[in-house]
């Protein structure tokens, strides 16, 4: 027998009597000397050794009957289950939504009933293109999908951060995804619309138009899914106690206002943290600061509805806000991460078919097909009809049906009866009163493939939301039109989305046109109806005209070297914190810096891992002694340079001069770099910075 080694002797594990416990559910637990459970297979046997597989002498073939390698690797080879077909990369959180008042006039949801009700909730933000691996600040639509454990099952409202659309009818939807996704042959680009198979299918469905004004505005690069705003995009119904219905959209508005991120900066943070938006929602929930949003609803009538010339069926449609103003009934939480990622985020499985009694869907052909979807889709992925038997999918109501085995089963009925009607005065009940009952809405016609015509007006919406932009704000559209046609190699594709420009906004089609180098302009597409000029701007659809108020939330980076002044440092550092923000310590070296005082102060990131991109605004506050090395670091350049291109403010100490000189800026200094000289300063400065960018400043550092 071979000898058995030093190293495996010493982790010989010997299990005493008295270490042998039982657990609540009367289960044993062993544990080893040092205190620990001991290791057991799946099957609950203790395991000797989990270092080396069974092998005939130590040089020798494994043998078969290692039935704990076996087990081990097997179950390694299928961790994974295929990621969701869209909306793949997404990143989840538990909290509780809040009633505000009773709403029993309109649903007889039983969440809308009582003010001050709390209904737990479980919340996954996603990106739609990008595989799970992929970074976060893609330019895309952002998935906001929130499951409600009500008292009467679990409803789902799984929406997104923009209110419209692709496409009219679920039957395009496997075309547009397939066309966004990474082209089949070459299978690339990831995580990306700037290519020619996206742009080709946009641009020969112009009902597309209002989604693309939306996914190439800064909607589509958040600068957080905390300053996101959410949205059910379908009109659904809501139906009382007396089964009168009244049509419906949802809207999340986030408690610290909206914000996004400059598309040159989105593509640094995906090389600097492609995980930026998990970890903000991370840190955030981690360190206390809970985010919150309002629902608010714009509750409509059918004779409302008759009044537009557009179709409140039509996903590619809004109803501005200003003429029905959203009604705010309750607030979401979030306030505690999940455990376990795979088990709660990857296997939650939202369906738009979850609605309780007093919620019901509307015509919009686009939730109808939906509603098929969403069941397919976890069979798929979740591999058994019994997925709701996953804790995060199973309601936290009592649930009591005839549903049982196939894989998994975890619960069966119990007893005799898993049948009814039956003789032996046992089980569940169907119940008219409490039970869901579908709206009877009056449907007849021909069985047809057609669209109606109230749908086809493709452009005058996607013209209102451009003229509802800001200055700075039209131009990112602009801009990202140029960036992403400027990618597709095909010139009919460019020339054929200039020609639906035309028809939402002729300076806009301008300056894309030009920015794309087209000699000629073509002519504008057929439009089935004439672009509306006669809608009002909509000031509710702008990001910058919604922002916040204070720079709560947001996290400041503060560049410091050896003898920073720690009195401006300090003071810095309590305003920051007393205006709800967080900071973070930027040093040439990990380990931190030694201020003035003689004090350490630790860093958070070293320089190169923390570059002004990932902070919304910054300070630098080197001490003149260690001026002269920081600006030989190319990163610390870069984080001023950048800083300033993105509009953001700046705070700096007399020391830090030479560095906003290298860093090529000081020929251009305006209202949002800011001098600190004495701590009266720093007040002042932290007030402004709720302002978040200095747009002013955006035409000359020209992007
Ligand atoms: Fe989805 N969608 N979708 N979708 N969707 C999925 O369901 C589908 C649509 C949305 O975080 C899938 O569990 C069809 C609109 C979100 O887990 C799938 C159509 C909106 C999520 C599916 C749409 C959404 C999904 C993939 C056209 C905004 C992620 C995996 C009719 C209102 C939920 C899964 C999560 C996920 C189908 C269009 C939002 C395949 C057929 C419009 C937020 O079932």
């Amino acid at each position: 027998m071979a000898k058995q080694s030093k190293q495996d002797s010493s982790r010989t594990v010997k299990i005493h009597d008295q270490q042998m416990h039982r657990g609540n559910g009367g289960e044993l637990h062993q544990f080893a000397e040092d205190g620990m459970p001991v290791l057991t297979t799946a099957q609950g046997g203790p395991v000797a050794d989990d270092q080396n597989t069974l092998k005939v002498g130590e040089r020798g073939p494994a043998l078969i009957e290692d039935f704990h390698f076996r087990e081990k690797i097997f179950h390694f080879d299928h961790e994974r289950i295929p990621e969701r077909v869209v909306h793949a990369r997404g990143y989840g959180a538990h909290g509780y939504f809040e009633t505000y008042e009773s709403l029993a006039s309109y649903t007889r949801a039983d969440i809308f009933q009582r003010a001050g009700e709390k209904t737990p909730v479980f919340v996954r933000f996603s990106t739609v293109a990008g595989s799970e691996g992929s970074a976060d600040l893609a330019r895309d639509v952002r998935g906001f999908a929130v499951k409600f454990y009500t008292k009467e099952g679990n409803w789902d409202i799984v929406g997104n951060n923009i209110p419209v659309f692709f496409i009219q009818d679920a039957i395009k939807f496997p075309d547009v995804i397939h066309s966004v996704k990474p082209e089949p042959d070459s299978a690339f680009p990831q995580a990306a619309s700037a290519h020619d198979n996206f742009w080709d299918f946009i641009s020969l469905t112009p009902e597309s138009m209002h989604m693309i004004m939306w996914v190439m505005s800064d909607r589509a690069i958040p600068r957080s899914f905390r300053f996101m705003e959410g949205f059910g995009v379908h009109t659904f119904r809501l139906v009382n106690a007396k089964d009168e219905s009244v049509f419906v959209k949802f809207h999340w508005k986030p408690k610290l206002g909206l914000q996004s991120v400059a598309w040159n900066e989105a593509v640094k943070i995906n090389g600097a943290d492609p995980d930026y938006h998990r970890r903000d929602l991370w840190e955030a929930i981690k360190s206390g600061n809970f985010p919150e949003w309002e629902l608010c609803l714009q509750i409509f009538d059918q004779d409302f509805a008759d009044k537009f010339d557009f179709d409140i069926l039509d996903p590619t449609k809004i109803i501005p806000e200003e003429i029905l103003p959203v009604q705010p009934v309750g607030r979401m939480v979030l306030d505690r991460m999940p455990d376990n990622f795979f088990a709660e985020t990857e296997q939650v499985a939202f369906m738009t078919q979850n609605v309780p009694p007093g919620i019901d869907f509307s015509n919009d052909p686009l939730l109808q097909g939906r509603n098929f979807s969403y069941l397919d889709t976890q069979i798929k992925r979740l591999g058994s009809t019994n997925f709701t038997h996953i804790p995060i999918n199973a309601p936290k109501c009592p649930f009591h049906h005839f549903q049982q085995d196939g894989h998994m089963a975890m619960r069966n009925p119990v007893g005799r009866v898993n049948y009814q009607p039956n003789s032996w005065g046992e089980g569940p009940r169907e119940s008219p009163i409490q039970g869901f009952r579908h709206f009877p809405s009056e449907e007849a016609g021909p069985k047809v493939r057609l669209r109606a015509e109230s749908f086809n007006d493709h452009y005058s919406q996607a013209r209102q939301f451009y003229i509802s932009q800001t200055m700075p704000e039209q131009n990112h559209i602009a801009d990202a039109l140029t960036f992403e046609l400027s990618k597709v190699r095909t010139p009919v594709i460019r020339e054929r989305m200039v020609s639906h420009l035309l028809n939402i906004d002729e300076t806009l089609a301008g300056k894309v046109g030009h920015a794309l180098g087209l000699r000629e302009m073509p002519k504008p597409a057929p439009a089935a109806v004439p672009t509306r000029q006669d809608l009002d701007a909509s000031p509710k659809l702008s990001i910058v005209e919604n922002g916040p108020k204070r720079f709560e939330g947001r996290k400041l980076g503060i560049l410091v070297t050896d003898g920073t002044d720690a009195a401006l440092l300090n003071a810095l550092i309590a305003a920051v914190t007393g205006e709800k923000a967080v900071y973070e310590i930027i040093a040439p070296k990990i380990t931190g810096v030694q201020t003035s005082d003689g004090k350490w102060v630790e860093a958070h990131q070293k320089i190169d891992g923390g570059p002004s991109v990932l902070y919304d605004a910054v300070v630098v506050l080197p001490s003149a002694d260690m001026i002269a090395d920081l600006i030989r670091e190319s990163t610390a350049r870069d984080f001023v340079a950048d800083a300033f291109a993105h509009c953001k403010f700046i705070g700096y100490s007399e020391a830090a001069m030479p560095l906003l000189e290298k860093a090529g800026i000081t020929d251009n200094l305006d209202q949002g770099v800011v001098k600190l000289g004495a701590e009266k300063d720093v007040k002042t400065f932290i007030g402004e910075l709720g302002k978040l960018r200095v747009w002013a400043r955006e035409p000359s550092v020209k992007l």
